[in-house]
């Protein structure tokens, strides 16, 4: 996998410009995009048949961190229209990931409490509870060479600098139910009571700049619209979530930077959380992903 993505020809050579990371997405030549896609796919496919149930490889990146390149805490674009449904991601670095070159940490158990759409031009949900989470939840998942983290994309998750003079190499594959459309949420800030809902495919990713998302493209299909849900409920719901069934087995430390000028709330219960484990710890008992059977890889 190494030596064939050096044959690689990005449009940024592994070097974007202001000393940001590497994302294939990102990248201008679409060439590389569309090698990057296949090349990844033809590895992944029947590994990933093997430890998911009816899922579809829907985008593939490579991310290069060549020394800097800190990655904002945030959650993966939801990929399916149902934001009550899971797609998931499997993250695979190239080389030993620790927590000073950057491997991902994660918020744990924080999928889904609340239905919060990331995409371009949406404001982070996070946007002012950054340093706050940074400090106390993050969790680093240290990991080998090649080995593959499965979780769900509504993980709350980060990666920090690149602080090693070797390059950081990781791919991350996006995964949705083989049954469902994928789709885009797109967020036109004139109309901020909406997205949209736009049909995607594998060639969507490949084939659309990322500047590009940014505007609504007249060949584009959509699927209609939703209503925003975005930073609703308001965000100190998030922190109470932790408090009460994530971490410490619910116990709070009191010190915990909820905020109190956010209005009513209600206190999730663990009942909340019930069928919200945290895939990334080697349990994905989401039925929709799981599978149950023993399978040599392909
Ligand atoms: O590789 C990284 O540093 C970030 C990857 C990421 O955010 C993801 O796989 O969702
Ligand atoms: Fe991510």
């Amino acid at each position: 996998m190494l030596s064939h993505l050096a044959t690689l020809r990005q449009g940024d050579g592994f070097a974007p410009a202001g000393g940001r990371y590497h994302c294939s997405f990102f990248d201008t030549n679409v060439d590389y995009k569309r090698e990057t896609y296949r090349l990844i796919k033809s590895v992944f496919d029947g590994q990933a048949a093997c430890y998911l149930n009816r899922h579809e490889i829907l985008n593939c990146n490579f991310y290069v961190k060549p020394g800097t390149g800190e990655l904002a805490i945030h959650q993966n674009w939801p990929a399916i229209a149902d934001l009550n449904d899971t797609t998931i991601t499997i993250w695979c670095p190239l080389v030993v990931v620790v927590e000073s070159n950057s491997t991902l940490q994660f918020v744990e158990g924080s999928q889904k409490p609340f239905p919060h759409v990331e995409g371009p031009n949406v404001a982070g949900y996070f946007r002012d509870s950054r340093e706050a989470l940074m400090k106390k939840y993050l969790k680093p998942i240290p990991m080998s060479a090649g080995e593959a983290l499965i979780f769900d994309d509504g993980l709350t998750h980060w990666s920090a600098n690149n602080d090693s003079d070797k390059a950081r190499i990781a791919i991350q594959i996006l995964c949705v139910p083989a049954d469902a459309q994928g789709v885009y949420f797109f967020y036109e800030p004139k109309t901020p009571d909406q997205f949209e809902l736009i049909a995607v495919d594998s060639a969507f990713f490949i084939n659309t700049p990322a500047t590009v998302m940014t505007t609504r493209q007249p060949h584009w299909k959509g699927l209609g619209f939703v209503e925003t849900r975005t930073n609703t409920p308001p965000r100190k719901t998030f922190w109470l979530c932790l408090l009460a069934g994530m971490r410490s087995g619910g116990k709070s430390t009191g010190d915990e930077p909820v905020r109190t000028d956010m209005g009513p709330f209600e206190l999730a219960g663990p009942s909340f959380f019930a069928d919200r484990e945290l895939l990334a710890h080697g349990s994905a008992t989401s039925g929709r992903y799981a599978r149950t059977a023993n399978c040599q890889p392909r």
